[in-house]
């Protein structure tokens, strides 16, 4: 990746934009665009538009989407789907109007077809039914790797996507309710240990399949896909390891050092039941996460203990 150009991070204060702000700068970066919310919403495609035709970026990774865990996509799949396909929409039009000529798509592995061969190649996109729970999100984020698949084709311009599988690290949202599991779990577990609770409540049967990667091997493989001349219009992004649920539960038990009894509440659902993605592909150009599942977890529990002590957390939506 070029180090020169102008990079701009749409949803530069989340998890995923926030890493890839930092692993720009880790290269030395310095001419990183940023808007926050409140001055820009992209979900407004006339400010969208003018913000775009007023900076000028040469390159855009978007990173800004309306995310959540089980709980959060299952109770507002309409709101995943509108603010979701607006960002999309707007930031992939915008920027051709203002000649970004390359742009990164950040979606999901939910894109897949609940019941994908597994591990799911690229090529098992809408081969089948999606996942309930989070339809509406899905339907966004294929809507948005099209729109750049259309754009690359019919306009010439390098937009292309990646699909990361299940994501945690520094920066996650700790909430209990709407939050993704791994940093729930550890809120839950840390809770139960510091109050003394005798029990934690997990959600399920504990026996669905995820494949977790940390954000910063993520934001690696984004500045990798950057750097290829002719990238693919799709590529997964995993870490290869799959865990149940409650292996994960374990191993979070273990990293916070919580004594608490897990109990599983059978009448929270369980999603889909495996999503391992097939990376090969990127893997082929030469990536390759570094951080493993068991160091990931025991830096984002120091992670978050630190910034609950500081207050710097985020702890629901
Ligand atoms: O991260 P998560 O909420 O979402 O993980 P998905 C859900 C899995 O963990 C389910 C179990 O099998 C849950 O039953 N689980 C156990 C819990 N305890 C808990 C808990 O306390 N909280 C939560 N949240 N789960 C999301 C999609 O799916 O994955 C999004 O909804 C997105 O669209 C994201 O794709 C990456 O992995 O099921």
């Amino acid at each position: 990746m070029d180090t020169k150009l102008s990079y701009y991070v749409a949803g530069h204060r989340g998890m995923v934009g926030s890493a890839v702000v930092r692993a720009l700068q880790r290269r030395g970066c310095d001419r990183i665009l940023t808007a926050t919310h409140r001055e820009l919403d992209l979900t407004d495609q006339a400010a969208t538009r003018a913000w775009f035709a007023a900076n000028k970026p040469d390159v855009a990774v978007i990173a800004a989407a309306r995310v959540g865990g089980i709980g959060a996509n299952s109770a507002a799949n309409a709101t995943f789907l509108y603010e979701n396909v607006m960002i999309a929409a707007n930031v992939v039009e915008a920027a051709f109007r203002a000649d970004v000529g390359r742009l990164l798509f950040l979606g999901s592995s939910c894109i897949y077809p609940r019941l994908a061969p597994q591990p799911i190649p690229e090529d098992a996109l809408l081969t089948g039914p999606l996942e309930k729970t989070n339809e509406g999100y899905a339907l966004a984020k294929i809507s948005g790797l099209k729109l750049c698949e259309f754009y690359r084709r019919d306009f010439g311009v390098c937009y292309h996507a990646l699909m990361p599988t299940n994501l945690y690290g520094t920066g996650d949202n700790y909430d209990v309710v709407g939050g993704h599991v791994l940093p729930t779990m550890i809120r839950k577990f840390e809770v139960a240990r510091t109050t003394g609770a005798p029990e934690v409540a997990l959600w399920g049967t504990g026996t669905p399949l995820r494949e977790f990667l940390h954000v910063d091997d993520l934001a690696e493989a984004c500045l990798y896909a950057l750097g290829l001349d002719n990238p693919p219009d799709l590529m997964n992004v995993g870490s290869g390891r799959e865990v149940t649920i409650r292996q994960l539960a374990e191993m979070i038990r273990t990293a916070t050092g919580c004594q608490a009894e897990i109990r599983w509440d059978a009448s929270k659902p369980d999603g889909t039941p495996r999503k391992l993605c097939d990376s090969s592909l990127l893997r082929s150009f030469g990536w390759a996460p570094k951080i493993d599942l068991e160091e990931g977890i025991s830096r984002t529990v120091a992670e978050y203990r630190a910034a609950l002590a500081s207050g710097d957390i985020r702890l629901g939506h």
